[in-house]
């Protein structure tokens, strides 16, 4: 154990298990205390590295992240304390492989709940190689305008009032974390403050004692005077008493064990901590007392009078001469985080997306307003989740029932199409299902399905504008533009396309007005007077009947039928629905084992 001052205003921590909150606060209490080095040099999280990125002071900075304590250790060997924020199950492992690094000198263990056996061998390790353990089960200590392990001392607000930017006089031990940052506060206002306050942990092996960090103190000369905090149960406070006896302690202590109502309870009682409970009548908190004043401690009467004996004692170091009280310094300005300034209302700042289609923050996400349990009593389809997310409005079941039929019926088309035939290649090539799916995907474009959009445009200029097929389908051959919507590879006036007739079916059946399909026909009619395969294909079908829907349905104005088609909506049926067949594909392949694919040599012509 060592003997003096354990941290400097150059310490630097090695942090385990990246915890965003406790570190920031660390590096805010840095920046409080003006240190010109961040205290966390790294943060270990098993099986991960790379960088964090935090706040020191104004400025973001990136704090390295390694994935084994050894490569912490390595890159940064004056680091020397270890701040161990790992659950209890395997807080003693990665405490043991930290108290074996040459450079750590220091572990602080924060969890609650590890194996007192465990423990045992900690501090056994840790002793007899000259190394502090803080905890288990502790929130840490404070070294007042040097450094501070995770939470201690809670938040900003608190440290400020507790001036603990800055030393003071008084060195302080507890057991309880939470009762430390009662007391900083108490010090605080009867004393010049802090130097350094130690909270060893609740539980009954704590990896450093009460009297280890008074004997600690009492060689540091900055601290004046100490103030111990005890509680019922365990033994600790009596190696104290014993350090008392011996005249190992030089300087005045005022102590208090906490505690003493629990002699109202009838049986034993368990206090918050585990080493805290009502044992024989030494482990009383009463007897700890009476041992401590016999030794020569200050011990109050009650909890309450605790603070008159701390500013009696430390006043008595003022008069005497001891204490010269440090001068007061106004410490800087943490700026506030963006998100607490915005929740209390300080600051506005602008949004950098706007999103109108869904909204996940609720009990349940909505799409367009409705409530995913609605789509799903409602026994709505994929036609409906489309009509909300892209169209943002419920449309008729004639609508939604069309757009699950082009979904449908555009699903695939066989193996020899471009987009099938890519995705195979690349599935054969080794690929997985996304890169396979994307580079069918890939091949949608002006001849290959996604020519629907330019369909409904072209078929609705033309019609509105009144065209004959003939002045329509000659006009664009003057600019040397094929009409989309129009041919087909191998469908034929003697072979047509099934699906083409299918959605004209439904359409005739269902839809109010047909009028922008049957002038593609008449498209289709003049194009087949020029060659057989001039069929109106299944992109020209569906871009012409969406015309119909969008204008029949009486569900979108003029200006909206225009955005739909100029924003070009209508691809993304055939994108969507031909990704179903392109995963068939991939899966396909993959079940078949396929090998590479190679394309014949044969099949190539190879020229000059
Ligand atoms: N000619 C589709 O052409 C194809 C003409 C035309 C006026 C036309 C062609 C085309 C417009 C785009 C379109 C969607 C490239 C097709 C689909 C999904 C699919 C696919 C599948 C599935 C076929 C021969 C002569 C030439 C051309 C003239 C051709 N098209 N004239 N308007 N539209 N269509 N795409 O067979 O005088 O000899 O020079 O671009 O709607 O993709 O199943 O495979 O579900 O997967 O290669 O159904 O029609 O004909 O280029 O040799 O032309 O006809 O000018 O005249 P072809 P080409 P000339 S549905």
């Amino acid at each position: 154990m060592a003997t003096g001052q354990i941290f400097s205003w150059k310490t630097q921590a090695l942090f385990y298990n990246y915890k965003q909150l406790p570190i920031q606060r660390m590096l805010d209490f840095d920046f409080l205390c003006g240190r010109e080095t961040p205290s966390v040099a790294g943060i270990i999280n098993p099986g991960s590295d790379g960088f964090q990125k935090l706040f020191f002071g104004q400025e973001e900075i990136a704090i390295p992240v390694y994935s084994t304590i050894e490569a912490a250790c390595a890159a940064h060997p004056t680091a020397d304390v270890f701040i161990n924020f790992s659950s209890f199950r395997s807080a003693a492992p990665s405490s043991m492989s930290a108290l074996k690094q040459p450079t750590i000198r220091v572990v602080a263990i924060i969890a609650e709940g590890v194996p007192e056996s465990d423990t045992k061998q900690l501090i056994a390790y840790a002793r007899a190689n000259n190394k502090v353990v803080i905890g288990p089960a502790t929130v840490g200590g404070i070294q007042a305008g040097a450094f501070k392990i995770g939470d201690t001392a809670g938040t900003l607000d608190n440290i400020i009032q507790c001036k603990l930017y800055r030393p003071g006089s008084v060195g302080f031990v507890s057991k309880s974390g939470g009762m430390s940052n009662e007391l900083y506060n108490t010090i605080a206002r009867v004393t010049d403050g802090i130097y350094e306050g130690i909270a060893i942990g609740g539980d009954v092996f704590p990896g450093s004692t009460l009297s280890d960090h008074i004997l600690r103190f009492n060689n540091i000369p900055q601290i004046k005077m100490m103030v111990v905090l005890g509680e019922l149960g365990g033994k600790d406070e009596y190696s104290l008493v014993e350090a008392l006896k011996e005249g190992k302690v030089h300087k005045p202590v005022v102590a208090w064990v906490s505690g003493t109502c629990a002699r109202l309870f009838k049986s034993e009682v368990q206090f918050g901590h585990a080493g805290a409970k009502s044992g024989g009548e030494l482990e009383s908190a009463q007897a700890k007392n009476q041992a401590l004043r016999e030794a020569g401690a200050v011990v109050p009467t009650s909890y309450e009078t605790f603070e008159t004996a701390i500013k009696e004692t430390f006043d008595k170091l003022v008069e005497e001469g001891k204490i010269s009280p440090v001068n007061e310094v106004t410490p800087p300005q943490i700026p506030e985080d963006l998100k607490s300034a915005i929740k209390s209302g300080k600051v506005r700042a602008p949004t950098h997306i706007i999103s109108t289609i869904s909204d996940d923050r609720g009990e349940e996400p909505c799409y367009a307003g409705v409530p995913m349990s609605t789509i799903i009593q409602r026994g709505y389809g994929v036609g409906d989740v489309i009509s909300l997310l892209w169209f943002k409005r419920s449309l008729p079941r004639y609508c939604t029932q069309f757009i699950e039929i082009c979904i449908m019926l555009c699903a695939d088309h066989g193996p020899c199409v471009s987009g099938a035939h890519n995705t195979i290649v690349t599935a054969r090539a080794g690929k997985d299902l996304v890169s396979s799916l994307v580079s069918g995907l890939l091949t949608i474009g002006p001849r290959f399905g996604g020519a629907i959009d330019d369909a409904a445009r072209y078929f609705k200029d033309a019609c509105d504008r009144g065209l004959t097929p003939y002045e329509f389908v000659e006009g664009m051959k003057k600019e040397g533009i094929r009409v989309p919507g129009i041919g087909h590879r191998i469908k034929s006036r003697d072979n047509r396309d099934k699906r083409v007739q299918l959605l004209q079916q439904y359409a005739h059946t269902h839809f109010p007005s047909v009028k922008y399909m049957e002038y593609a026909v008449q498209v289709e009619t003049y194009t087949l007077s020029k060659a057989n395969n001039l069929v109106l294909n299944v992109d020209g079908a569906i871009g012409s009947l969406f015309l119909d829907l969008l204008a029949g349905s009486g569900m979108f104005s003029k200006q909206e039928i225009d955005e739909i088609i100029q924003i070009g909506y209508l691809n993304g049926l055939f994108v969507l629905a031909r990704s179903i067949g392109l995963i068939g594909h991939t899966f396909d392949q993959k079940r078949l084992k396929q090998p590479l694919y190679r394309h014949p040599w044969e099949d190539v012509l190879y020229t000059k």
